[in-house]
């Protein structure tokens, strides 16, 4: 097949070719990659995940995009880093590559983001509550929920849906995050925009991890490798400091209910505000460069403390 008709990060990709991409992955890589039906959606899509793996016995790290619909730079940013940990020849990528099992979910809310395509700025699932559509899947999950940050009427935008867990893609992802969390050493999430690095939790009430000095300063020091490539400045800290209480997250859910995971942290990505959800199609990869930096930074921290 010619270049332009194979995947690439020149331009934002329907939900099929997102699918059709990681689909193809398990045979140009044999033995490395495996495809996950982690969970479905109320439309009956999956939510289709890989997992990468070099070696047994390593720790594993859980990358989450597309909880929210619009916010197209996430699945396209998590699929340049689960490419680029493929082939990378980084001496560095491929160390950090190489010593975790990537769990990885670039759309986990699929009915939101084909439905992006009819209304752009979508962000909640596609379940009806009575004339409205979806719930805010970043609100649904079961620790403190609706403790905060979060509506309880259909129609808002952060809709925390009839109970805990009311939407499929929550339910049947948070099963399989479970089944897997014995493994877990990291999770990590991705939003657009405000160039933020969030760490739980979100919720009223000021909880925060019991290594939040850790996750402090390897975050910190993440964000100045990440400015490195391209000068992109990033705010670090605890949710409700730099952004607002929100409860219902899957950060704080993953954190609160499996408390040995040591990395926990959300990636709001660009830009401030100028293109927003609407970000260029240019700026795919410089983001998703800067973006590996910064993760390759905080593997490479926790491994050397
Ligand atoms: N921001 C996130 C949101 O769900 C967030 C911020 C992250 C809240 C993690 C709670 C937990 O509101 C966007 N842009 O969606
Ligand atoms: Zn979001």
């Amino acid at each position: 097949t010619k270049p332009e008709e194979g995947f690439n990060w020149r331009n934002y990709h329907s939900l099929d070719k997102i699918y059709q991409w990681m689909k193809s992955l398990p045979q140009l890589y044999p033995g490395r990659v495996s495809t996950i039906v982690g969970g479905k959606s109320y439309e009956g899509r999956q939510i289709l995940g890989v997992k990468i793996s070099f070696k047994p016995g390593n720790k594993g790290v859980f990358l989450e995009g597309g909880i929210h619909a619009r916010e197209w730079i996430a699945p396209a940013t998590v699929t340049y880093i689960a490419n680029q940990l493929l082939t990378s020849n980084d001496s560095n990528v491929r160390a950090v590559a190489e010593s975790r099992d990537w769990y990885v979910f670039p759309v986990f809310n699929p009915d939101g983001y084909v439905y992006t395509r009819t209304d752009r700025m979508w962000r909640r699932t596609r379940k009806p509550y009575g004339s409205c559509y979806g719930a805010d899947p970043n609100r649904n999950w079961g620790y403190h929920w609706m403790n905060g940050g979060a509506s309880s009427t259909p129609c808002r935008d952060t809709f925390a849906g009839s109970s805990a867990f009311s939407e499929i893609e929550t339910k049947s992802l948070s099963k399989f995050i479970s089944s897997i969390a014995d493994k877990l050493d990291a999770y990590i999430g991705f939003h657009s925009y405000s160039q933020l690095l969030l760490i739980p939790f979100g919720h009223a009430g000021r909880e925060v991890p019991s290594n939040n000095k850790e996750l402090l300063r390897i975050g910190r020091n993440a964000a100045r490798v990440l400015a490195k490539r391209y000068g992109t400045k990033y705010t670090v800290g605890n949710i409700p400091e730099v952004i607002y209480v929100a409860s219902g997250g899957s950060s704080d859910w993953v954190l609160g209910t499996h408390r040995h995971i040591r990395l926990a942290y959300t990636y709001e990505l660009r830009d401030t505000g100028r293109h927003g959800f609407i970000l260029p199609p240019e700026q795919i990869i410089p983001t998703g460069e800067e973006t590996l930096d910064s993760i390759v930074s905080i593997f490479q921290q926790a491994d050397a403390s």
